[in-house]
């Protein structure tokens, strides 16, 4: 097998695979596994200098996963069976040398080109290949282009006013810098997603003022984090397999599902009774496990709401900074933004050496070199300022990559009014070219590693049933993404998610298109759809050989 390397002489080199895959996190690793079973020349192109995705860049402090163990990880038996966590939510540490583990046994890492940015990608129509560029000048073309570039990748830099004045340390967390400067100093986090949840949890600990800047409260769930031990894993893999099979056949890949019908067919009694269940259950069971009407029903809506606020507006002493985080009202419809897993979140933002200021009272004029000055005019100072403003999420990884389609349009430029795709997978313009855990799939609702061995079997089958009968490409047909574009605004439009700006709704970035960027339907129903879809390659332009 040829390594994609350049050549020092001056000429570029192409190295050509049957597939070449774009990113190496879960997605990518199952790609190349799966893709080497089928005895195809597979090769993964990888910005970053190792495995792991969003957990290689994610080097902020106290950066956790919030999908639970036994669930968030590798269904090969190979991978599980001499593989044991430490807790039941790993932190990125953990995780890292997880995918040590993984290569270690699978041998990934022979195919895998690191520090390898991919900025060029372009169609060669007439010899039914992809021609793929690096940053550093590495050349590659393929039959096949898989993209499992991830649904955090682009870091949202917000344009505040005067940034670069700012002569502190400027960071956002998903370009954390070895060595911060937050022990004993002053602190700003701006930001309260799951990054900005996990940021302030440790820097409100270590530095001697902290002030957080929230435009919009979360409505965060306790985690319930437990050490795991080996014991414990060891005895319960003979439920591995099964339990992995079953996370596939659920909505959202943990395991559990929601129960059929509606909150109001509980009495009061049996209500509160199920709630203090799930919510004792910790991590995502009182919203995944529960009665799903809250999504679409604003009085179970509301119901949901009151409950979290009982549990969680007591643990703030602060009366001020709880009338903010737990208000009356609820700040969004609950579910409709991601709901972040916290520890002590709400006790370390109750603490004297933390201070809140509310976006939407008091927004951020501009920077100076010494921190930042509000509407209100006062100057807090900083010596460290951390974004926590996530990500161009679902999108940003594919419409950065300068990727043009037969007709020589990006994918910036033909998603520009919206995201149109055939089954989330495939683009009109871009024959052979597959996303793995990408927009309009129900990649945001899931638990990651479950839905993306799903979807990239998927993948891999549609590949097979090409080679093998004789098919040379297909394309998505315009038609069929309108209707898969309707049918997710469809479903959208009968539930609350609407209502709120949110990255599913794409309404985090300034100017990007206000829609739904993930199918609702759930995992299981999402494989059913395209397994028709191979079936009889509906929605597809196939040419043959
Ligand atoms: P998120 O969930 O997008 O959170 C970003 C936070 O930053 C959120 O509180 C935003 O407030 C805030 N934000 C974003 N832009 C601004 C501006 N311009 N001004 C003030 N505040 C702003 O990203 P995370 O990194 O926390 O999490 C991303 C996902 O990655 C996570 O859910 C996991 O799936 C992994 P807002 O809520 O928009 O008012």
């Amino acid at each position: 097998m040829p390594s994609a390397q350049p050549l020092t002489n001056g000429h570029s080199h192409t190295n050509t695979y049957d597939v070449l895959i774009i990113g190496a996190g879960f997605g990518g690793c199952y790609s190349l596994y799966k893709l080497r079973e089928l005895g195809l020349n597979a090769h993964v192109f990888e910005a970053g200098s190792y495995l792991g995705g969003v957990w290689h860049w994610s080097t902020y402090p106290g950066a956790r996963v919030d999908s639970e163990i036994p669930y968030y990880q590798f269904s090969m038996p190979e991978v599980w069976r001499k593989w044991n966590w430490s807790e039941r939510f790993p932190g990125r540490e953990e995780i890292k040398v997880y995918f040590k583990h993984v290569d270690h046994t699978l041998r990934l890492s022979k195919d895998v080109t690191f520090d390898a940015t991919v900025n060029r990608v372009e169609r060669d129509e007439a010899r039914n290949r992809w021609k793929v560029w690096t940053e550093n000048g590495i050349e590659a073309e393929c039959t096949y282009l898989i993209c499992a570039t991830g649904s955090s990748y682009k870091p949202n830099f917000p344009n505040f006013k005067d940034m670069h004045k700012f002569k502190g340390q400027l960071v956002h967390s998903c370009r954390y810098p070895a060595n911060p400067n937050t022990k004993g100093t002053r602190v700003a986090v701006i930001g309260a997603g799951a990054t900005g949840v996990q940021c302030t949890q440790e820097i409100a600990k270590e530095a001697s003022q902290l002030t957080v800047y929230i435009r919009t409260a979360s409505i965060s769930l306790p985690m319930f984090q437990r050490p795991l031990t080996e014991f414990e894993q060891r005895t319960n893999k003979s439920m591995y397999a099964g339990l992995f099979a079953r996370c596939k056949q659920t909505k959202s890949g943990l395991g559990y599902d929601q129960p059929a019908g509606s909150v109001f067919d509980l009495n009061d009694e049996e209500r509160e009774e199920l709630w203090e269940h799930l919510w004792e259950r910790g991590g995502f069971n009182f919203n995944q496990a529960n009665y799903r009407d809250f999504l679409v029903d604003p009085k179970a809506n509301e119901m949901m709401y009151r409950f979290w606020a009982k549990k969680t507006g007591p643990r703030l002493k602060n009366l001020e900074k709880r009338a903010f985080l737990v208000p009356d009202k609820a700040p969004f419809a609950f579910g409709t933004k991601r709901s972040s897993l916290e520890q002590d979140y709400y006790e370390c933002l109750d603490q004297d050496n933390v201070d809140i200021v509310d976006l939407k009272a008091n927004p951020i004029e501009r920077f100076t070199e010494t921190g930042i000055v509000g509407r209100d005019g006062v100057e807090r100072h900083f010596d460290t300022i951390v974004l926590a403003t996530g990500f161009d999420a679902m999108t940003g990884s594919l419409t950065s990559m300068n990727l043009r389609g037969k007709d020589g349009l990006t994918i910036q430029e033909r998603w520009k009014d919206g995201v149109f795709t055939h089954l989330g997978m495939c683009i009109d313009g871009c024959p052979n070219l597959f996303m793995v855990y990408g927009p309009q799939a129900p990649t945001a609702f899931t638990n990651g590693p479950t839905f993306i061995e799903a979807q990239v079997e998927v993948v891999v089958d549609f590949i097979k049933k090409l080679r093998s009968e004789g098919i040379r490409s297909i394309e998505a047909q315009r038609e069929a993404e309108v209707q898969w574009k309707q049918a997710i605004q469809d479903a959208n439009n009968k539930t609350l998610l609407p209502l709120t700006d949110s990255w599913y709704m794409g309404a985090n970035i300034p100017g990007k298109p206000r829609e739904q960027l993930n199918y609702l339907g759930g995992i299981q129903q999402y494989i059913i759809d395209c397994r028709e879809a191979l079936e009889d390659l509906r929605g597809f332009t196939v040419v043959y050989n």
